[in-house]
């Protein structure tokens, strides 16, 4: 799998990749990211990236043309990628979109700025425009290193356990049902009896119906779209 960020700011991603679990799968080489400074493919002394709107207005418009050739040159390289641009009208990222994005072996993330992009770059050279949350950035590099992080721990060999990455909150699109360690007693809180007792089944059963009891209160949304059986719907029907 890899990864082309292209960005004004090539800086923002150096300790990101550095460290924890993105780190040891770069420097494992389970993925490749590389990232790429839009100013290499600007044309004039200042390296000018953006430029004021048409027809006026506050803030600034990325230029369409450092961003096309920067595109196109990524492009020509092999093998052929997906060309991600990142901008708050995009499709909203959520688990699925991020599981058909671990199948694709090369993405282009475009990070934008919030005041806009030129409307050609949305048009003829994005494959997918996506969103990260009905809020606002200042510019999509924090959503790509969301994109980048939430695919990677996706891919074979970048978890320690590829059971808790398909195990894990979303995956069967209900939220993840509360984990405790040690110790059993903190401060008078104590972990529920089930979890010290043993039983393997019915530690299962009160894990699902945590899972189902808090998606219900806190997600409802998610309920429509959740993988469920018969036993999880007689459980939200009491
Ligand atoms: Cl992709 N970009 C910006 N600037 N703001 C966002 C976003 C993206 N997704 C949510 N808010």
């Amino acid at each position: 799998m890899r990864f082309d960020i292209l960005t004004i700011f090539p800086g923002f991603f150096d300790s990101p990749l550095r460290e924890s679990l993105l780190g040891k799968a770069l420097a494992a080489g389970h993925l490749d990211v590389r990232v790429v400074d839009l100013r290499g493919f600007t044309d004039d002394r200042h390296r000018t990236t953006d430029d004021r709107p048409y027809g006026g207005g506050e803030g600034m418009v990325m230029k369409p043309g450092p961003l096309f050739r920067a595109i196109e040159a990524l492009r020509a390289e092999p093998p052929p990628p997906r060309v991600v641009l990142f901008t708050p009208r995009g499709r909203l990222l959520d688990q699925p979109l991020v599981e058909e994005m671990a199948r694709w072996e090369r993405i282009v993330l475009v990070c934008g700025r919030y005041e806009g992009v030129d409307e050609r770059v949305h048009r003829h050279a994005a494959d997918l425009e996506v969103s990260v949350g009905d809020y606002v950035l200042a510019g999509g590099e924090t959503a790509a290193l969301a994109v980048v992080e939430a695919v990677s721990r996706l891919l074979p060999g970048v978890l320690g356990c590829a059971a808790s990455a398909r195990r894990d909150s979303f995956s069967d699109g209900l939220l993840e049902y509360p984990q405790y360690t040690r110790p059993a007693d903190f401060r008078g809180w104590r972990v529920p009896e089930v979890l010290l007792s043993g039983d393997h089944e019915r530690i299962r059963r009160w894990r699902r119906e945590c899972a189902l009891r808090l998606t219900l209160e806190r997600r409802p949304d998610l309920l429509a779209k959740a993988d469920l059986d018969a036993a999880d719907r007689a459980f939200l029907r009491r």
